[in-house]
């Protein structure tokens, strides 16, 4: 049998073995279309929230309590626009331009992590996203560096690198909070008191209502499912917030002894939805100020592609 006679169900079964046989999935390596669009559809979301992202703790540069504290923070933003644009990068590879991508953003038909729809109120807000978010996020980007699709599983093992710093400088920022006065210890447990429940969250809703996971574990697009990786996030959060002399925010959490890990309660999943179905917080005024921003630097795009084009036609020329 040649390779064009091939019909799409021994397409399809090859590609599922390969799978199977941890294989990683390539660009130029034929897929199904499902797989294609799956894949489109969760990294340009992530790449979203990459870039989203850099505005709650954005807010708090001019703000930051000492040159040092500035100087991590900044770094912080710039990799997290770094790591939008690995993923990007990564999604184009699949056949999605980056305008269409940023279409959907602006026109809310792409969806970005729930988390960032939640307003950074206090400097404390900016040690505990480092903490709770980048904590939740690597939790999950760990799993994901074992995904099938190459190119996304590069990348992620590069950002997961960048988002341990991440954790680590909100946790030491946090430690220096609880343990400082009780105005600042105050404010540390304010801060997770508001950043806990939505951290949570950051993990989609449970296995049995997850619309993508079945297909996704099976492509091994997504290798642990999203009640897994919460558990796995509470069991190593809980210690981490005993250390620093805080209480999480849950009458339900206590370590079960048969279980072998934390109960914990039941997450309000309608905030979840109306969060997503972009009516939280920051939903409006987020997409806005992306809007803005990416309508401000059109000039710079434009810029680019007439000296692409004059270096084209040069090259023409000669
Ligand atoms: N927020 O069927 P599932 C970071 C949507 S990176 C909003 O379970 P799936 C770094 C979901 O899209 C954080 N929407 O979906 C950083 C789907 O809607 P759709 C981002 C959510 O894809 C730190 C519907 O619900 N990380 O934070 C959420 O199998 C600090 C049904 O859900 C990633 O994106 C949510 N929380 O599982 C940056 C990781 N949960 O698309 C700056 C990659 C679910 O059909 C500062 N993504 N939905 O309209 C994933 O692992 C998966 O996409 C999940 C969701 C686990 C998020």
């Amino acid at each position: 049998m040649t390779e064009f006679s091939v019909n799409d169900a021994e397409l399809e079964k090859r590609f599922q073995d390969r799978v199977d046989d941890e294989q990683k999935i390539e660009p130029k390596d034929w897929m199904p279309e499902g797989y294609r669009k799956n894949l489109i559809r969760q990294i340009s979301q992530h790449a979203h929230s990459e870039v989203i992202g850099m505005q709650p703790e954005g807010n708090w540069i001019s703000r930051a309590p000492t040159l040092r504290r500035k100087m991590i923070l900044l770094a912080k933003v710039q990799d997290e626009g770094g790591h939008g644009l690995y993923l990007y990068s990564a999604a184009e590879t699949l056949g999605a331009s980056r305008e269409e991508m940023v279409e959907a953003l602006h026109e809310g038909r792409a969806k970005y992590a729930s988390i960032f729809n939640y307003p950074s109120l206090t400097w404390a807000d900016i040690g505990t996203i480092g903490w709770l978010v980048d904590g939740a996020a690597i939790v999950n980007q760990i799993s994901l560096q074992r995904t099938s699709y190459g190119p996304y599983s590069r990348a992620m093992i590069r950002i997961c690198k960048e988002e341990s710093f991440h954790q680590r400088q909100g946790y030491e920022s946090l430690i220096a909070l609880a343990h400082g006065s009780a105005e600042q210890k105050a404010m540390a447990q304010d801060a997770l008191n508001r950043w806990w429940w939505p951290s949570l969250m950051m993990f989609g809703p449970h296995d049995a209502e997850s619309a993508h996971s079945g297909q996704s574990m099976k492509w091994k697009i997504k290798r642990k499912s999203n009640d897994t990786l919460r558990q796995d996030f509470v069991d190593q959060t809980v210690p981490q917030a005993d250390f620093l002399g805080l209480e999480i925010p849950d009458p339900d959490l206590k370590w079960n002894e048969e279980r072998g890990h934390y109960d914990f309660g039941e997450i309000d999943w309608e905030e979840f939805q109306r969060v997503i179905s972009g009516d939280g917080m920051c939903n409006r005024d987020r997409v806005a100020t992306h809007k803005k921003a990416h309508d401000d630097g059109a000039w710079v795009r434009d810029a680019l592609r007439a000296y692409e084009a004059k270096k084209a036609n040069k090259s023409e020329a000669a």
